[in-house]
């Protein structure tokens, strides 16, 4: 697998080469998940960096419907699926009973590894506070959010991380809206806040960039939290055949930068070419885009433009806490 041209890999730990990739799947083919769906590649791709040592911690939503429909299962790791918003708070729970098992000896030669996963609607609304206490108490343990933007399980509905300008079945697009009237939350700098070890963003369009990023978190020993972009072909309205396409141009555009943050130092992973795409390469393949006039598509690249500056300007001038 090659990284397209116009992209600078900057990552140097322990690079997870294409064949050196786990040939296991923990995430299998079967589950019914839309064609084109980037959150189960996604998902897969977290699993073959995990590990069979993981104990996944899944709020409702597309992949616990899509990979668990009775009497079968996609999942070849031990996997919980919990209410919608207290998926981090299960995984805190488990954690600590791995610790138990742990000082009675019964799993004293294994690294097992508690991981909590959700949508954004999970993780940036409902589940937002479990999030919080988990990664404050401090529980050894990895949260990933699998951010498609909107509610997709029950039907398209907005959620905190859609972003401005998206139609949806909750902020339609039509006479009187132009769809989405808010700006998507910044989750990732939430976490930040938090003061973990370890944050990131990654994106199923740079598979070994996201997998380099949830085996670095699982090596750690403390919380630490991956946002994770997903694209969504049925509730974006976008061609399954372009899912990669479109994850790489949001990057590509700076709409979704993949950065790491490590003992709260900020670090590009993959750095576009500058000057940034236009987003309206990524926003004109998109049918939740298609009703934006030209004004309101330079009012998202006023926005883009603006937070990848502040982002920039963290990367250059962050300092790691050891160097304070
Ligand atoms: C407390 C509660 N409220 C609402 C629901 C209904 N519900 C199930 S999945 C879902 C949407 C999930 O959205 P997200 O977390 O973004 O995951 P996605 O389906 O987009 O992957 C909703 C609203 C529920 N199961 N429980
Ligand atoms: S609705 Fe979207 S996230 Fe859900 S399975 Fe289909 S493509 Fe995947
Ligand atoms: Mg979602």
């Amino acid at each position: 697998m090659s990284m397209p041209s116009n992209f600078k890999l900057v990552e140097n730990f322990d690079l997870y080469a294409p064949k050196l990739t786990d040939r296991e799947e923990y995430f299998c083919p079967g589950h019914r998940a839309c064609q084109g769906c980037g959150e189960a590649l996604a998902v897969r791709l977290m699993c073959k960096a995990l590990g069979k040592d993981t104990v996944v911690t899944n709020a409702t939503g597309c992949m616990e419907i899509v990979g668990s429909l009775y009497p079968t299962t996609a999942w070849k790791v031990p996997w919980i699926h919990v209410a919608f918003p207290n998926a981090a708070a299960v995984a805190s729970g488990v954690e600590a009973g791995l610790k138990a098992l742990r000082r009675q000896g019964k799993i004293a030669d294994r690294d097992v590894k508690s991981v909590g996963i959700g949508g954004d609607g999970a993780t940036m609304d409902i589940g937002i506070q479990a999030l919080s206490g988990a990664m404050e108490r401090g529980h050894d343990m990895l949260y990933v959010c699998f951010d498609n933007e909107a509610y997709m399980n029950t039907g398209i509905q907005r959620s905190s991380a859609t972003p401005f300008g998206a139609s949806t079945t909750t902020a339609p697009a039509g006479k009187v809206s132009i769809g989405n009237k808010t700006w998507k939350k910044n989750l990732p700098e939430i976490m930040v806040a938090h003061n973990l070890a370890y944050v990131a963003t990654a994106s199923h369009g740079y598979p070994l960039d996201f997998m380099n990023k949830v085996k670095k978190a699982r090596s750690l020993k403390g919380p630490s939290y991956i946002h994770c972009f997903t694209v969504c072909p049925t509730g974006w309205r976008s061609a399954s055949e372009i899912t990669m396409k479109l994850a790489r141009l949001a990057t590509e555009t700076g709409i979704f930068p993949l950065y790491e943050v490590e003992n709260g130092k900020y670090r590009m992973t993959v750095e576009p070419r500058t000057p940034l795409r236009p987003v309206e390469d990524y926003l004109k393949l998109q049918g939740r885009f298609r009703h934006l006039p030209p004004d309101q598509i330079k009012v998202i690249q006023d926005r883009v433009n603006m937070e990848y500056r502040k982002l920039l300007n963290k990367v250059e001038h962050s300092k790691s806490w050891s160097e304070m």
